[in-house]
């Protein structure tokens, strides 16, 4: 099937899911066209059958704000007449399905037709997508989608909740490809980060203010005092300066290491001990999947659809928002005793296992050949 994507190209977990199945879409034989306005991070190399169309907004001064949907929408246009694309799949409702809809018109004009599905992802819909500004173009897109798929139960259930949607919801949860982890295990720069009698704690995100990002360093303050232990941060984003004010504050400068936007987030993840994720929501926390099969237990919140991902007292703990010191006791009982941890690492893997790629790209590609079906 030749397939079009529509995503972020950043490194938040909507373009990062958007890609990996693109990849993993064209490893089965079909044929994927990337269409966003800069290469997606994780896209490792444009082949045969992957191909990346940039979206150009050309500059100009009587606009306040330069129209990406436009020229999103326009670009879906003639790529899809360019390519002979059957489907096309847009990750995160805003604009990108809103576009998506306005492009499928534009080609029915021409009696072109090609359906339209749209994953939602989690702050297209708690956060952004729910406020008054947005929420009618929102509510029609979703409702104006051929498919919509959820990436959990708990976000479906959000979407039910805020808006009026006559659409069925898919869930298709988030996943992984587990055969680049199989002996993946690489310990050699571990001691650039810590010794070998520290534990290393790790967190991931784009310090956004959903990602409670103090809490984190609260959580590792406590930890810290009874576990010899460093904290890596890796990722950038507008919480960081406070985080690095509070760490200062707090004295533990020396044991926290802020690693800024990686690469190499799966080299950090395979000497790390424990995984902390204490957000304000998450429609599922792609990041603590991307832990768990590096064999990291998880000490998490228990909002959103993160119940989904880490199961209590296996993979790791979960606890309610903002109750940092059950959070902080939780981790210490994983890392203080040895046949734990290693007994909470293993758990970890096995858990991510089950989000393992195989299982869940098929999902939406029988979901693509019925949309194409019912047309
Ligand atoms: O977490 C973020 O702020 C990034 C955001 C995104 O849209 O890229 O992530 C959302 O989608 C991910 C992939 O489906 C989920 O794993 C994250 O849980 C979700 N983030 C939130 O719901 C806050």
């Amino acid at each position: 099937m030749k397939i079009a994507i529509v995503c972020y190209p950043t490194f938040g977990g909507s373009g990062v899911v958007a890609t990996e199945l693109g990849m993993a879409l064209s490893k089965r034989g079909h044929e994927v066209h990337f269409i966003t306005y800069k290469q997606p991070v994780r896209l490792e190399q444009l082949s045969g059958n992957i191909h990346f169309h940039e979206v150009n907004v050309p500059e100009y001064p009587l606009f306040h704000y330069q129209p990406y949907e436009l020229a999103l929408s326009s670009k879906l246009v003639d790529m899809v007449k360019l390519h002979k694309i059957e489907m096309l799949h847009v990750h995160y409702a805003i604009p990108h399905a809103y576009a998506g809809y306005m492009a499928k018109k534009m080609l029915e004009e021409e009696g072109i037709f090609l359906p339209m599905m749209t994953t939602l992802h989690g702050t297209d819909i708690t956060l952004v997508g729910n406020h008054p500004f947005y929420k009618p173009a929102v509510t029609f897109s979703i409702n104006n989608s051929d498919v919509v798929t959820s990436v959990s139960q708990s976000l479906k259930a959000d979407t039910l909740r805020l808006f009026k949607v006559r659409q069925e919801i898919e869930v298709i949860p988030n996943f992984i490809d587990t055969s680049k982890y199989v002996n993946s295990v690489s310990n050699c720069q571990r001691s650039m980060l810590a010794s070998g009698d520290e534990k290393i704690i790790t967190h991931v995100s784009n310090f956004r203010k959903v990602k409670r990002i103090d809490d984190v360093v609260m959580i590792f303050y406590n930890i810290q005092k009874e576990i010899k232990s460093k904290l890596i941060m890796v990722g950038q984003g507008p919480e960081r300066e406070m985080a690095e004010e509070l760490v200062a504050e707090l004295g533990i400068e020396d044991k926290v290491l802020f690693l800024g936007e990686s690469n190499e987030i799966d080299k950090v993840l395979s000497f790390s001990d424990l995984f902390l994720l204490p957000s304000e929501n998450e429609s599922f926390g792609l990041a603590a999947l991307e832990a768990m099969v590096n064999a990291v237990p998880v000490i998490s919140t228990n909002t959103g659809g993160l119940p989904e991902v880490n199961r209590q007292a296996f993979s790791g703990y979960l606890s309610e928002v903002g109750n940092v010191s059950e959070m902080a006791k939780n981790a210490i009982s994983i890392l203080k005793d040895k046949t734990n941890l290693a007994r909470f690492k293993e758990n970890a893997r096995n858990q991510a296992f089950t989000f393992d790629i195989q299982t869940i790209v098929p999902l939406y590609e029988n979901l693509y050949k019925k949309a194409v079906e019912d047309l």
